[in-house]
């Protein structure tokens, strides 16, 4: 897409614009300079791969954005985490040496204080309760946060719910993560989580699980079906118990100075693109949330019911307690979610 060919395309266009500029007129000429300068070329960093919800729609991002943009703006997009792990994308999407990211809102929140919001563990009812709530008031200071900081949502996707997936039997209260190590996303509100139920948190790159699980270095994870089943950690992990202690919101997150520097017309293009992109998403998600479950259990894998959860909701107190003695801002916040009907 940003090839020698479309860097040769604007090199004519420019030879046209000095040659017409005699034959037309300097007005002409110079609007001519103007909207072949603006082009922009965006790169986005994705982690997941062919086959997961997350692909399709950051494809369907990039020719919305061509289409609407009248090619103004392009994107092309780096699938398979093939720019760099998730906390370095979330820096170089922050500091503008990559322009796009379909972030998880977890390894956010070491950057962004208020997405560390959707991080507390049990916080939404449900994942309508999640949208509700980032649609809402305090979704929208999260997303001021997080504009502010360099990284603007435009769309936001579902990630469904994330569970405990081990090799060693169902997990039904916290007893049984106790002892356990559990890989986590980079965050210490995850590491606090599984610590409170007695286990080792262990933060760790999404790329590096598989092998982890397969060789022992950790003795589980936590995930959505679809993230689970995709990148194959159900064929090193027999038993996935449905805890859903977190639902986190997922981002297409533009560095802001990027979008910025656009006009009017053309974020208000974007931003359509973002939104139908996100609308594609959550359609395919509840598709693949079913697929995957399906396709796990095939596989031979044991989809555990968890018939209570308050035993795990109540071993989150301290973590609330900690996170809320060292982040007194966050009280307001916390408490505009939790009572959003
Ligand atoms: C997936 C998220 C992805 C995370 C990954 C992880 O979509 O952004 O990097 O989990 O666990 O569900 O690291």
């Amino acid at each position: 897409m940003h090839s020698q060919a479309s860097r040769y395309e604007l090199r004519e266009r420019t030879m046209y614009n000095s040659f017409s500029k005699a034959l037309l007129g300097t007005a002409a000429a110079l609007s001519f300079v103007a909207s072949a300068a603006v082009a922009e070329e965006w790169r986005a960093w994705n982690i997941h791969s062919d086959g997961h919800p997350n692909t399709a729609a950051m494809d369907r991002f990039a020719e919305l954005v061509a289409d609407k943009t009248g090619g103004e703006v392009s994107v092309e997009v780096f699938h398979g985490g093939v720019l760099g792990t998730q906390p370095d994308a979330i820096e170089q999407v922050q500091l503008g040496a990559i322009d796009v990211g379909n972030f998880n809102l977890g390894p956010l929140g070491s950057i962004v204080n208020e997405a560390n919001l959707v991080s507390l563990p049990f916080i939404f009812r449900d994942v309508d309760h999640m949208f509700r709530v980032m649609d809402g008031p305090a979704g929208e200071q999260v997303s001021a946060a997080m504009g502010e900081a360099g990284l603007l949502p435009i769309g936001w996707f579902d990630a469904g719910a994330r569970s405990f997936y081990n090799n060693t039997g169902p997990i039904n209260t916290p007893d049984d993560v106790a002892g356990m190590k559990i890989r986590v996303m980079n965050n210490d509100l995850f590491t606090g989580m599984v610590n409170a139920m007695g286990g080792n948190g262990t933060p760790m790159a999404f790329s590096e699980v598989y092998q982890s699980l397969s060789t022992g270095v950790v003795d589980g994870a936590e995930n959505n079906l679809p993230s689970f089943q995709s990148v194959g950690h159900f064929e090193v992990a027999g038993f996935y118990s449905l805890s859903e202690h977190l639902i986190i919101p997922e981002c297409i997150c533009v560095n802001t100075a990027a979008f910025e520097g656009l006009s009017a017309d053309m974020q208000a293009a974007v931003v359509a693109a973002a939104e139908e992109a996100a609308a594609y998403q959550r359609e395919l998600w509840s598709e693949q949330t079913e697929a995957s479950r399906e396709a796990v259990t095939a596989a031979g894998v044991q989809i555990n019911e968890i018939a209570d959860k308050t035993p795990f909701q109540e071993a989150m107190v301290p973590v609330y307690e900690d996170y809320l003695a060292a982040n007194p801002s966050m009280a307001e916040l916390v408490e505009l979610a939790q009572s959003t009907e």
